[in-house]
């Protein structure tokens, strides 16, 4: 696509900016035109049914494919280093899509211990329900899954870093044993987004993502994103999107997020930098028991971290004195740190995973698959780091309160 747009092989941010769109082919415009059409129309009958037969190129519907939604599937294809992607209506939209497109009755979904609440639930309550076995197995140790593939195992999925604990699982190393065994890999990189890790270079088969967090990366929209083989693609945007979910992203989201990612490499490259350095004065907080954060070398999967993530990401997690009343207390106190779910904003936000994204599991299963109570979650916004510490250090129980 860029070598058609005349430009030499080019880094991220520019990749992220040009990628795909030649503004001589829409009349000069700069940015690219918003296709906000439900159907498309057919020069002839036949023209329309050859489409409908796969016999000829061009657009039918937009639960299909849409102009607009097309820019933003080269672009991230491209960020993410994959053939082609899939735009969709909600993260969830991308994962499910994916998963129906590829399982059926009798078979088995590999999972982590850790997944996103909705992910958990989809997969604990929802395929379960369909004949599909959910086997939840600890992946940081990757070893562990050659005894557990067997015929029946379809998929292994994980997130890494895994929301809300930041467990890293070694992308290379679980997909070598998958695919030794001819098992598809899928990996959530919504933390780590396609600047930090790229998953197929590392050998999974598809990413899926939230584009409502670090790719939208303001806030203003609900989306998620599948990228992977061309051949797998096809098949989930067919037969996972078109017809089980109709998942499919507005126009007008799809517009927002190929903004999103002209910035992502800038917005990034703060979040990380923040986010270390709230790590960091955390880590040495008297009332902070234990932080989570892959750039602290106290990091359980710090090794992994250099070797797998260009930078560190914005996510932390953390665990306060006084346990689930000590971290409840604490965000109360908050001034400038906004309390809500989601991640990946401009603005600083802050959740208790057990009482708001991780409420799917119950208590028991947060124990069994490392999901503490009194765990705090801290998504580092864009707003002047001093600022952002300084109201979070005047949230912290103070030396006295920690000894009452
Ligand atoms: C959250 N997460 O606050 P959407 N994969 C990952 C995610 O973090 C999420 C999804 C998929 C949060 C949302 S909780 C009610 C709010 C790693 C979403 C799902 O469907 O776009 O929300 O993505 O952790």
């Amino acid at each position: 696509m860029l070598k058609q747009s005349g430009l030499p092989k080019v880094g991220f941010a520019t990749r992220a900016i040009h990628h795909g769109y030649d503004p001589q082919k829409e009349q000069g415009a700069l940015t690219p035109p918003l296709h906000l059409t439900s159907t498309f129309t057919f020069e002839t009958a036949e023209a329309g049914g050859e489409m409908f037969a796969g016999e000829r190129e061009g657009y039918i519907y937009s639960r299909i494919s849409n102009p607009t939604l097309d820019l933003l599937e080269r672009r991230v294809a491209n960020l993410e280093g994959g053939e082609a992607a899939l735009a969709n209506s909600s993260g969830m939209g991308a994962i499910t899509s994916v998963l129906w497109t590829f399982l059926s009755q009798g078979d088995e979904v590999i999972v982590d211990k850790t997944l996103y609440g909705c992910t958990f639930a989809f997969m604990r309550h929802g395929l379960s329900r369909f004949g599909v076995t959910i086997t939840h197995v600890d992946m940081t140790d990757p070893d562990n899954l050659v005894a557990a593939i067997n015929e029946k195992t379809k998929i292994i999925y994980f997130e890494t870093p895994a929301n809300p604990n930041m467990r890293l699982v070694d992308i290379a190393a679980v997909s070598a044993i998958a695919h030794a065994k001819g098992v598809r890999v899928v990996v959530d990189n919504t933390y780590a987004t396609p600047l930090l890790t790229r998953p197929l270079e590392l050998g999974a088969d598809l990413v899926v993502h939230s584009a409502t967090k670090y790719l939208g990366g303001h806030g203003d929209l609900v989306a998620g994103m599948v990228v992977g083989s061309e051949e797998d693609l096809t098949q989930v945007r067919m037969v996972g999107m078109k017809d089980m979910t109709g998942s499919v992203m507005a126009p007008f989201n799809a517009m927002l997020v190929t903004r999103g990612l002209k910035t992502l490499e800038l917005r990034m490259a703060r979040h990380c930098e923040t986010a270390m350095m709230l790590a960091r004065e955390l880590e040495r907080h008297p009332a902070v028991k234990k932080v989570f954060y892959p750039g602290l070398e106290s990091f359980e999967y710090f090794e992994l971290a250099k070797r797998q993530m260009a930078d560190f990401g914005g996510m932390i997690a953390f665990e306060v004195a006084g346990g689930m009343q000590g971290g409840i207390a604490m965000m109360n106190r908050l001034q400038l740190i906004q309390r809500a779910v989601s991640l990946g904003d401009c603005e600083t936000l802050i959740q208790h995973p057990a009482s708001m994204t991780h409420s799917t599991y119950t208590p028991e299963e947060r124990q069994e698959h490392g999901i503490s109570e009194g765990l705090i979650r801290l998504s580092a916004g864009l707003e002047n780091p001093d600022d952002i510490l300084n109201d979070l250090m005047n949230a912290l129980p103070s030396p006295n309160e920690i000894a009452a």
